[in-house]
């Protein structure tokens, strides 16, 4: 299975709410990398492309509001299959419903407000990761005991 890359937003709600290395915790016991990692506000112009499934929905000016009122933390994460991977980790969109054991299942109680952005499919994750990472922002590196992650033939 190849690599993948996938991004990741911790939303205002989990910086406001202290759930920052909460977050990250989860992705590193999983064995993810941390590839690329920064804080950033995102711009209305940003919150336009990165949400263009949603702008014609009736929630979309408190979901720009939301997302564009605080900086966020955003991160590259690598590893093999790591988008749905990822998405199974962050848990249903409705945190009410995401199952427990996820992170939006354990963290959270909102829709809107349902703390973490993962990339829906590998196509999405290559411009998300764009959208919010320069190349040299990414960083190339092997984990020394990678072999205890992965077998040869994984
Ligand atoms: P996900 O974040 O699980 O990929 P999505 O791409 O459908 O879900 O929606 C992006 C974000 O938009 C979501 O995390 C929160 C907000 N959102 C989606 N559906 C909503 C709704 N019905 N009411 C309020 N906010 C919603
Ligand atoms: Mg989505």
């Amino acid at each position: 299975m190849a690599m993948e890359r996938t991004l990741i937003l911790i939303k205002p709600d989990a910086i406001q709410r202290g759930l920052i290395g909460g977050i990250i915790a989860r992705f590193e016991a999983r064995g993810l990398k941390v590839i690329g990692m920064k804080m950033v506000k995102m711009s209305a112009a940003m919150s336009k492309e990165h949400y263009s499934h949603l702008t014609s929905k009736p929630f979309y000016p408190d979901l720009e509001k939301f997302m564009t009122h605080h900086p966020i933390v955003a991160m590259a994460l690598e590893g093999k299959e790591c988008v749905q991977v990822v998405r199974d980790m962050m848990g249903a969109t409705n945190a009410r419903k995401a199952l427990p054991g996820t992170i939006r299942g354990d963290m959270s109680m909102s829709t809107s407000r349902n703390i973490i952005h993962g990339s829906d499919s590998l196509e999405t994750a290559g411009k998300e990761v764009k959208r919010f990472f320069k190349p040299e922002e990414l960083y190339e590196y092997t984990f020394a005991a990678q072999e205890y992650n992965y077998a040869p033939d994984e």
